[in-house]
This record gives structure tokens, C-alpha cells and sequence, in this order.
């Protein structure tokens, strides 16, 4: 049956969930603090790069199921996807949830169901948000249901992983989930686990947390591999040939809004234990220091122009959330490199962004950073013709090293020299 569902947050995941709701015949009301969001969208127009997502958002507008607002309205679910920051000290910032929630409470009436898909340390949803909630005078669990089900789309991919990838729904009652469950079962057709609250919070948290340290291993092995002259890519693509390996890929650094922000998540509420999960933490974002100082070992430092490829967090998306490229650019800022800054998705970055013919011109190396793939495509001989030294340094295993050095490139894969 269709219901009124207000989405809260409209950024890389209310938006996309919110349009889905929609085309499935919902009657959605999207809501975001920032009225420029709520105009854009309302021009059926996006503020966010994700594949698919500007005639999926022009199809929901169309079907005049999904409107947007600056303020909450009445309705039968409420879905939280506000962003969850990462404080100075390393912890989460809720404070986005728990506005959230306060601006739900003037609204909230009986058999409403809440469902918060932010990421958040283990018992949010049945401490801070059903106390937020309370503040309505209902209760959570009788007068009303509340829910967590954490997004797990991967940026990039979002409107397929929605659909096909399994879901898992905690509650803060078993009715709350199998309600929950009933809605999602609109548009997904993975399988939906249901748990409680407190779990499915934890599940996301492991989830990233599994794939940082393992990109922590992945990075550690690359250095000790550059010491042995070693080319840690072929020996990662060898090593997962066993039906029992899956080492992730050595890189800059790890970026975006999730992996190195969610196990710390994990590491507050961890007391004494989490060394492990902190080490790796640490390890990650060590790397970007170390490929400053690998740049200056390969090219010198005199009056040296570095161009640097790719500033997003990975390939061909457009978010340069928590890229690695910011301390990278910065420690080569402070030991006097000048830089041309190309990318061909982002749209902001920390500094001025330069066309690819202006970014390579005069350059003595070239540090790839994102993978986009249309790097791939590129001729070498035409950015060698502009550039005064022909060295690449591929930090993602992305350029074809064969092309390049062919056209008289001195090539290297993170640190080891092809
Ligand atoms: N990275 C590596 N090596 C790898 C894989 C990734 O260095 O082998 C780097 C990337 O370049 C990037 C960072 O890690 O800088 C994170 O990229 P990612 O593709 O691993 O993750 P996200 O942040 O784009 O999305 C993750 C996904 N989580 C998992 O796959 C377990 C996604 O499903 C989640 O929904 C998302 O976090 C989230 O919102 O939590």
C-alpha cells in the first residue's frame, strides 16, 4: 500500500532512496536544511555526481510522487539519512540525527514508523534517538516504531546496489523491523535480515571497518614489497588466485565519508580494546605522507612543477570527502612543489581545479591519485610533448605502464619502478 514517506537528508543516500520510493508509487516528501538542495531538486536538477541519477530524480518528479522541502510534514514513515562526521577527537557527531529527530517530534503521530539509515555508533537508535523522539510524549515500541537499516550502496553504483544488495533491518522492536522490512520490500530484491537495533548498527560498522584494516594490510605489504623490489599488485592478484584470500588494494591513502570515519565509530565504544582496528586506522593514514616523500625521491625538489591527476577519494565518482589528495597536495605544497591540479569529476577541491592541457604543461612528473578511467584513454605522447620530464607515478594501478613507456616515460607503479 502506498504511504507518505518524508526523507530526511538529501545527499548521496536520502536522495537516491527517496526517488526510488518514489517511482514505486510512494507519495515522498524530500527534506534538506539547505534550501539550494531543495531548489535543485525541485528543477529536477542534481547537486551530487552518481550514475543514473538525474533521470531516475527527473522520473520521480515527473510521476509527481517526490517533492521537496526545507521543513518536515506529516507522514507515515520518517527516514533519517543525515550525515555522521567524524569530531576532532575522533568521535561521532550525531548531531545531525539528534536535529533530525527534533524536527520529526512537532509531526510525529501513532503508528508512524522512524528509520534511521546514517551511520552510528552501536545503540543510537535506542538511546539517543528514541530519547529525541520521546520528547513527542509517545512512546517508541508501542505508540510508534523505530528502526535502523544502515545504507551499504557503494557510491558510484547506488541505484543497483539498492535494489540488489541484502539489507539488514534492526529494530527496536521485532514489529518495528517486520515493519520496516514490509517497506524496503518495495524496491529491494536482496535478501533483508532482521535483528535488533544495536546489531544491525554494529553489522555496518564491521562492515567498513573489515575493509580498512584489510586496505591497512594491503598498504603495509606495498611498502615492504617497495623494499624488496617487489611489485605488491601482482603479488595481491596471485595471492586472491587462493579461493581463500581476498587481500584489498594498496593505494594514497583511504578516503571518503565511511571507511576512515566508521571504525572509529567502533573504536569509541570499544574501551581498552580496538587496538587493532585504531593501528590500522593509523597505518591508512599514514600513506598519504609517504607518497609525498616517494615523490621527492623520484623527482628532486628544484623548481620542480608536479601534475597531479585525480583528486576525488576513488575513481570516477565526484565526492573529495576525506580524499587522501588533501594531504597529499598539502605536503606538496609545504616542501615548495608548484601544482597543476587536474580531475576530470570533481567539481570542488581544497584548491583550484586546472584543465588537463594546463595542468600537465611544463610538468616534470605526473602523481595519479584517483583511478578515473578516462585516464585510461589518454595519449602519453601528447601530455610527454608538454611536459619537461617524462616520469608517472600511478599510485591506483591504473595507467596501461606498457603505453607509457613506449613513449619514453619513466614509469612507476606506487613505489616500485617498472
Ligand atoms: N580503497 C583502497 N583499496 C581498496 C579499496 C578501497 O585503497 O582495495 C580506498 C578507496 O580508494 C577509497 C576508500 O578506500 O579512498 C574507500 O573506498 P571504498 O570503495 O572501499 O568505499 P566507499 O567509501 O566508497 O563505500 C563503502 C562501502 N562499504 C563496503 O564496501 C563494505 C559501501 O558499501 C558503503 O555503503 C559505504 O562505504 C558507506 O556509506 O558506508
Amino acid at each position: 500500500m502506498a504511504k507518505t514517506i518524508c526523507v530526511l537528508g538529501l545527499g548521496y543516500v536520502g536522495l537516491p532512496t527517496a526517488c526510488m520510493f518514489a517511482v514505486q508509487g510512494h507519495r515522498v516528501v524530500g527534506v534538506d536544511v539547505k534550501r539550494e538542495v531543495v531548489e535543485t531538486v525541485t528543477k529536477g536538477d542534481i547537486h551530487i555526481d552518481e550514475a543514473g541519477l538525474k533521470t531516475m530524480l527527473q522520473a520521480a518528479i515527473n510521476s509527481r510522487n517526490l517533492v521537496a522541502r526545507t521543513e518536515v510534514e506529516p507522514a507515515d514513515v520518517f527516514i533519517i539519512a543525515v550525515p555522521t562526521p567524524l569530531t576532532p577527537d575522533k568521535r561521532a557527531d550525531v548531531t545531525c540525527v539528534e536535529r533530525a529527530a527534533r524536527s520529526i517530534v512537532p509531526v510525529l503521530a501513532r503508528g508512524n514508523l522512524v528509520i534511521l539509515e546514517s551511520t552510528v555508533p552501536p545503540g543510537t537508535t535506542s538511546n539517543l534517538l528514541c530519547q529525541a523522539l520521546s520528547e513527542s510524549g509517545l512512546k517508541p515500541g508501542s505508540d510508534f516504531h523505530v528502526a535502523h537499516s544502515p545504507e551499504r550502496v557503494l557510491p558510484g553504483n547506488i541505484f543497483s546496489e539498492l535494489v540488489s544488495n541484502d539489507r539488514v533491518i534492526g529494530g527496536i522492536t521485532r514489529e518495528s523491523a517486520e515493519i520496516a522490512c514490509e517497506l524496503y520490500k518495495t524496491f529491494v530484491e536482496g535478501e533483508i535480515f532482521l535483528t535488533d537495533a544495536t546489531t544491525a548498527e554494529m553489522v555496518k560498522l564491521v562492515e567498513n571497518t573489515f575493509r580498512d584494516v584489510n586496505i591497512a594490510l594491503a598498504n603495509e605489504l606495498a611498502m615492504i614489497a617497495a623494499e624488496k623490489g617487489v611489485d605488491i599488485f601482482e603479488v595481491i592478484a596471485i595471492a586472491n588466485r587462493h579461493a581463500r584470500v581476498n587481500v584489498h588494494q594498496p593505494g594514497p591513502g583511504v578516503g571518503g565519508h565511511c571507511i576512515p570515519v566508521d571504525p572509529w565509530f567502533i573504536v569509541e565504544s570499544a574501551n581498552d580494546a580496538g587496538t587493532l582496528i585504531k593501528h590500522a586506522r593509523d597505518v591508512n593514514d599514514s600513506v598519504p605522507e609517504r607518497i609525498v616523500e616517494f615523490v621527492q625521491r623520484v623527482v628532486g625538489r628544484d623548481d620542480t612543477r608536479i601534475s597531479v591527476w585525480g583528486v576525488t577519494y576513488k575513481g570516477n565518482v565526484d565526492d573529495t570527502r576525506e580524499t587522501p589528495a588533501v594531504p597529499i597536495v598539502k605536503g606538496l605544497k609545504d616542501r615548495g612543489y608548484q601544482l597543476g591540479i587536474f580531475d576530470f569529476h570533481a567539481k570542488h577541491f581544497e584548491c583550484e581545479l586546472d584543465s588537463l592541457e594546463k595542468a600537465v604543461t611544463g610538468a616534470h612528473a605526473i602523481l595519479l591519485l584517483a583511478d578515473h578511467k578516462e585516464f585510461r584513454y589518454l595519449d602519453p605522447e601528447e601530455i610527454g610533448q608538454r611536459m619537461r620530464r617524462r616520469i608517472v607515478i600511478d599510485t591506483r594501478n591504473c595507467l596501461d605502464p606498457r603505453k607509457w613507456k613506449d613513449a619514453g616515460f619513466e614509469f612507476y607503479l606506487l613505489q616500485k619502478k617498472l
